[in-house]
């Protein structure tokens, strides 16, 4: 059996919190995400690596036994659709709002409310759930623009301080659901590491918790 590690995460707000979690546990990344362009880094526990991709990618990662564990945000795994992966702590960290948000001045819609998101599936159950059927259109960002430009009806969003929407004449209008970043681990190294995944994850829930 491997006695390495390897942990999936975003750089960014979810990197920047984790830092701290990381600490708590003795990991310190040798180099910093937004200074080198190594997206494998090293820290300094020589069998525990960090490796950096995309947020929506980390879920993907850990699925495949690519990376043994991850840090994703529960907007991502809410719209992850793969095999599954334990999602065993919740870490409280880049925590934010999925929102349905709506023109400050609502204009009545005529026919199918249509919405704009890059949480497809999330928005689709969501309506699905209040049994109404809408047109959901895919974006990949800035969807707060689409509603201004008449693209779409309404957005699903995150929201953290509600400045982006504000500064786009929009409020929200319903919580989809309250977001943070989880902890992620593949099944299969759960088992076959367990012995150095366990005491991590109960350290991680004591870190957790006192904070
Ligand atoms: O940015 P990139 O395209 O590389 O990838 P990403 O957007 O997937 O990653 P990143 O690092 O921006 O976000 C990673 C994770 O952080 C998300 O998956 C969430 O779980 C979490 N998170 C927490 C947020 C926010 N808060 C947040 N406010 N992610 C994004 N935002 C954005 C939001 O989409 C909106 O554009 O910030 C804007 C709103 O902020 P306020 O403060 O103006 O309301
Ligand atoms: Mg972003």
């Amino acid at each position: 059996m491997s006695d390495n590690i390897t942990i999936a995460i975003s750089k960014g707000r979810i990197f920047n919190e984790a830092l701290p979690l990381l600490a708590a546990l003795n990991i310190r990344p040798k180099m910093d995400p937004d200074v080198t362009r190594k997206l494998i880094l090293a820290t300094n526990q020589r069998n525990i690596k960090l490796i950096i991709v995309r947020a929506t990618d980390v879920p993907t990662y850990v699925e495949y036994g690519a990376a043994d564990m991850g840090i994703a945000g529960k907007d991502v795994l809410m719209e992850y659709t793969g095999n599954g992966v334990y999602e065993p702590l919740d870490l409280q960290i880049a925590r934010c709002k999925m929102v349905l948000a709506a023109p400050k001045e609502s204009k009545k819609v005529n026919g199918r409310l249509r919405v704009a998101t890059k949480y497809v599936n999330t928005t689709r159950n969501y309506f699905a759930d209040l049994g109404r059927q809408v047109e959901i259109i895919k974006l990949y960002g800035s969807m707060e623009l689409a509603p201004v430009l008449g693209l779409a009806d309404q957005i699903v969003d995150l929201v953290d301080t509600g400045n982006t929407l504000k500064a786009n004449g929009l409020v929200p209008v319903a919580t989809i659901a309250e977001i943070s970043s989880r902890l992620i681990v593949n099944k299969a190294a759960m088992k076959m590491k367990h012995e150095l995944i366990k005491p991590m994850l109960r350290e991680l829930a004591a870190v957790v918790n006192r904070s």
